[in-house]
């Protein structure tokens, strides 16, 4: 007698994409980095929110980290651009096409030492970007050297022990106007991955600062960024539960102990207390979790910052809907009329 072998149901989403539609190339990087469960987490909120591929640009710079865009999302636009200049192309890719859902990927060394310039202006004019830092403390393409977020008196493998302060890249975006603000660890699959599609639903610079060990220059005993430091010293500063627009909300939950915020595109972010008190719409609270944090030694994650409903810069400029190169002519040449008065304004 014949059998028959039942057929499992393929998993797709909203959309009906299959997981591997958001898949990119096989990571070239070294097994363990921090930056590949990173890029695990980007193709799963990328799925788990239903979003066109075609409609996304990654951009980055250079180093591991901005090499990451090539392992997720194999079908979206890409610019792998130069060492710490990812802000203004973002800027350009957007202000050419506002339909585009971009996402940008730096490191440390190519955020806060040499595009530290870049970094601080794009913070300030809310580009509806998501800007993801994936900081491990040192320059793991070029072998490891510090880098502007390795902790105070950290050392390097070979015992140099590292006698700057570091930046606090959150601190700093808070400080110049970012709208959604958080630090995550790689290892934490959980968190990352809400604060992920939170900022998927969010239209404006989310800018979230992953702790991502690099196993091979930075993750022994003496670096504040290895896989067992951030272990033993992470403190989230709460339980993060996201729950997208096309989901109703069926979560019980206790306003008195959690606080919820609806994002731009109708999605909530559920934000369960746990050890403390905490305001993610308060920016002096933010500031101030932030420096205790460091002067105890703790790594505390989780959304410090959100403000919705700020204008974002494509707002403010009034850029217009459509991308440019849609435009009909009729639409982007002036009139001979206003040609005629900018040359009677040069006489
Ligand atoms: C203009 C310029 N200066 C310096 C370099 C050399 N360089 C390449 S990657 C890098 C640092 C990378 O560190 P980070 O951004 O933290 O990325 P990671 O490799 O740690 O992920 C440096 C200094 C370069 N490629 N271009
Ligand atoms: S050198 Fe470090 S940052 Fe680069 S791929 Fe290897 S582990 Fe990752
Ligand atoms: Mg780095």
């Amino acid at each position: 007698m014949a059998t028959t072998t039942a057929i499992p149901p393929r998993k797709v989403n909203r959309i009906g994409l299959e997981p591997a539609a958001y898949k990119g190339n096989k990571s070239t990087l070294c097994a363990g980095c921090g930056h590949n469960a990173i890029s695990e987490r980007i193709i799963e909120a990328f799925y788990e929110m239903g979003v066109e591929p075609h409609r996304v640009a990654k951009l980055s710079g250079i180093g591991c980290s901005s090499k990451t865009p090539a392992y997720f999302l194999r079908s979206t636009h890409g610019f792998n651009a130069v060492h710490g200049r990812m802000p203004s192309v973002a800027t350009g890719t957007l202000l050419a096409n506002r339909t585009m859902i971009a996402i940008g990927v730096s490191g440390d060394g190519d955020t806060a030492s040499i595009g530290i310039g870049q970094f601080v202006h794009l913070m300030r004019r809310n580009l509806p970007l998501i800007y993801i830092i994936e900081d491990n403390g040192c320059y793991g393409l070029t072998k490891g050297q510090f880098s502007a977020t390795a902790d105070l008196g950290s050392t390097l493998k070979n015992g140099v022990v590292n006698d700057l302060p570091p930046i606090d890249t959150c601190a700093l975006a808070i400080e110049l106007g970012a709208t959604y603000v958080a630090r995550s660890f790689s290892g934490d699959k959980k968190q990352l991955l809400a604060l992920l599609e939170g900022a998927i639903g969010h239209r404006g610079t989310a800018m979230l600062d992953v702790i991502s060990p690099c196993v091979t220059f930075n993750d022994h005993e003496g670096s504040t960024k290895s896989y067992s430091y951030v272990k033993d010293h992470e403190e989230p500063l709460g339980d993060i539960s996201f729950v997208p627009y096309f989901e109703d909300i069926n979560v019980d939950y206790d306003p008195g102990t959690t606080t919820e915020v609806t994002l731009h595109d109708g999605s909530h972010l559920l934000l369960k207390k746990l050890a403390r008190e905490y305001d993610p719409t308060n920016k002096v609270e933010a500031l101030r979790a932030l420096t205790e944090s460091h002067d105890q030694g703790e790594v505390v994650t989780g959304l410090f910052y959100i403000k919705t409903g700020q204008p974002n810069f494509l707002d403010l400029l009034n850029v217009v809907d459509e991308p440019l190169a849609t435009l009909p002519e009729a639409r982007v040449r002036p009139p001979k009329r206003v040609l005629d008065e900018v040359m009677e304004s040069l006489k």
